[in-house]
């Protein structure tokens, strides 16, 4: 009894110092990780208090877990635990860098993507990064040495229980200040930045865990009768044709144009007096062509699969992750699969793996019968490659060749990758020079979009020369931002104007291009966004999209709604925008008049309920319970892209 009771206050006063030393350490790293890596828009003393003590409780809890262990094995513990956390902290760090985002589980799914992702990690990688390991050494060296004699006793609970009390206490302390500062902080959830803000990374990562948990149940539970509540909603906000654009392609081939990281702000902007994307800019004044100018971008983490989500579904990316890789299975009446009624063949062709955002799979779900990626094209040299793929210019080129292949009428996508962050391109294929900002990714931003404008001006040059011209719409769309909020600085000097609240959300806007020939061209002002585009084509091709399931509404009936949904729940109108639970005039950026106030909560709560049935809808995998009138259901089995590959001679 003696002897125990020694062997523990051996212990405890071995063990105690190390496992303190761990824990100010770890608290400390994760403080100035948190303060100075992420942008978490820390306001004031209470905001700045917590940030500070947020890791400390989580610190605390989780270290505290190799009390358990015995003998040795709790100095192990300890380190093991340690690194892990530590690894989960830096690998949000970069991760940050890259998206302006937290990992979220789903994400992690994407063990492929993250390999692809290759060649940008490393370019988000920094030499002192090697700081967010020091500690880890330090520890290891410590326990690892003899100096530190591992008591071979264990804690007894009446040790273990004030340390774990403790860490609960502080933990529940910085809950409670934290919903005082933000009710429904965890209920609601927000934005992952809040979470990070208020409960520190290692809470944010338990929360996104059992809410991952939590939405893969919904499957499980969902019944048929989940679907009307979707589909009244989605009926009541469905916009009828415009007689002069119904049919105006009908039978005609679909081409989209999927122009990466293309931002509205590139087609009028003249770099030091000269036009960045002089095509186009021409395109705007053609006379077949409509161009939408308060046309914007809803992604959100699922960045280009949100864009594709969006236009071949309309129905909204998931709130994170991307449904492209957490909903490949789900049931859907995507494009491809309506027009194939129709008579029509479909293809995408994408220089990438085919397994990036798990294309590969959904596209199955989706119905396209090709799928030409990285192992359809030949003959590529190391110049003819960019991070994602291969350049736009001997994409464009062979994609070319492969479309005239198709059957016709066909509906396809082209998914241009060079102009894609951190925006590099070997300068001998540059025409344009770069901006001067001091911000790389702003400064070479300008180059690889004028690589790309040239390369569009080349595809439609094949076009014509192949004869498709006549009998082909085509339609150009960016799918999301290319310089994030991170370097608005930067961008406050390219526009000679403050990046506002209001200025940000402009920035949203993408390019939308549609052309058909013999249509009436011209510039449309309609708020819209890409929720919006399948049921303008659909309308376009002449078929009717009454009986689906569409969340967003046709860009030229006069029952199309300016009401602009982005994906965290903020929403832009002509009238009125909603940012950050804010609502703003546009016109002035200046906090909204009060005479106004009402119709601004009517959007919001508008916007936030179709944000609700989207998701229920998606990650219930509600469309499995619902077959519209005349359409006939996808079998991804009976799918397979091989054949779209070739051999390469040696
Ligand atoms: C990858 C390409 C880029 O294949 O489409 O995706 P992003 O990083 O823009 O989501
Ligand atoms: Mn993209």
């Amino acid at each position: 009894m003696e002897k125990s009771k020694s062997l523990n206050k051996k212990t405890v006063n071995k063990y105690v110092p190390l496992f303190v030393l761990a824990v100010a350490m770890l608290w400390i790293k994760t403080y100035v990780s948190q303060k100075m890596q992420f942008k978490l828009d820390v306001d004031g003393v209470l905001q700045e208090f917590l940030l500070f003590i947020n890791p400390l409780g989580s610190a605390l809890l989780l270290l505290s877990l190799s009390f358990f262990f015995k003998g040795a094995r709790k100095y192990w513990s300890l380190l093991l635990i340690y690194t892990l956390m530590s690894v989960l902290l830096y690998a949000n760090v970069v991760y940050f860098r890259f998206f302006s985002d937290f990992i979220t589980l789903p994400t992690l799914f994407q063990t492929q993507n993250f390999g692809d992702l290759g060649g940008s990690i490393i370019t988000l990688i920094q030499p002192t990064d090697v700081l967010f390991f020091v500690d880890v050494i330090v520890l290891a060296i410590l326990i690892g040495s003899n100096r530190v004699k591992k008591e071979s006793g264990n804690f007894k609970t009446k040790v273990i229980l004030p340390v774990i009390t403790i860490a609960l206490a502080i933990s529940f302390f910085n809950l409670a200040l934290a919903e005082k500062d933000r009710p429904q902080l965890l209920t609601r959830g927000f934005d992952r930045s809040y979470i990070v803000k208020y409960l520190g990374m290692y809470n944010y990562a338990l929360y996104d865990t059992v809410e991952t948990l939590k939405s893969s149940s919904q499957r499980v539970l969902a019944d048929s009768d989940d679907k009307t509540e979707v589909l009244n909603y989605t009926k009541s906000n469905y916009a009828k044709p415009n007689e002069d654009y119904f049919g105006a392609a009908e039978d005609m081939n679909v081409v989209y144009l999927h122009l990466e990281s293309f931002q509205t702000f590139l087609l009028d902007y003249e770099l030091d007096g000269e036009e960045v994307t002089p095509f186009l800019n021409s395109l705007i004044g053609d006379q077949n062509t409509l161009y939408f100018d308060n046309f914007f971008h809803q992604t959100a983490q699922g960045k280009t699969s949100d864009a594709e989500f969006m236009l071949e579904n309309s129905l909204y990316g998931l709130p994170k992750g991307s449904a492209f890789i957490t909903k490949g299975q789900n049931t859907y009446q995507a494009a491809p699969a309506i027009l194939k009624d129709k008579g029509y063949t479909s293809a995408v062709f994408h220089g990438n793996n085919g397994t990036f955002w798990n294309r590969s799979e959904i596209y199955k779900s989706f119905g396209y019968d090709h799928f030409f990626d990285i192992e359809s094209y030949t003959n590529l040299t190391e110049e003819d490659m960019a991070e994602y793929g291969v350049m736009d210019k001997p994409f464009f080129e062979q994609s070319g060749e492969l479309l005239e292949t198709l059957p016709e009428p066909f509906y396809t996508k082209l998914m241009t990758v060079s102009h894609h962050f951190p925006y590099h391109i070997n300068q001998d294929l540059t025409t344009i020079g770069k901006a001067t900002t001091g911000d790389p990714s702003v400064d070479n931003y300008f180059q690889t979009a004028r690589y790309a404008d040239e390369a569009i001006e080349q595809f439609f040059t094949q076009l014509e020369e192949s004869g498709l011209d006549d009998n082909t719409m085509v339609v150009l769309y960016g799918d999301h931002y290319g310089i994030s909020d991170n370097h608005n600085q930067a961008m406050e000097q390219i526009l000679s104007k403050e990046i506002t609240p209001v200025e940000n959300a402009n920035l949203q806007r993408v390019p939308l291009f549609i052309h058909v020939p013999g249509m009436k061209g011209g510039v449309d002002h309609t708020y819209g966004g890409q929720i919006d585009l399948l049921p303008t084509v659909m309308h376009m091709l002449g078929v009717e999209t009454e009986n689906y399931i569409h969340f967003g509404a046709d860009l030229l009936s006069e029952d199309h709604e300016e009401l602009v949904t982005f994906r965290n729940g903020d929403y832009v109108s002509p009238e009125i925008y909603s940012i950050g639970e804010k609502y703003y005039n546009p016109k002035t950026g200046l906090p909204l008049e009060d005479a106004q106030l009402e119709q601004a909560e009517k959007f919001q709560q508008q916007s936030n309920y179709e944000l609700e049935l989207s998701d229920q809808l998606v990650t219930s995998d509600l469309l499995r319970f619902y077959t519209p009138d005349g359409f006939t259901p996808i079998d991804p089995a009976d799918y397979n892209y091989q054949n779209d590959k070739v051999e390469e001679a040696e």
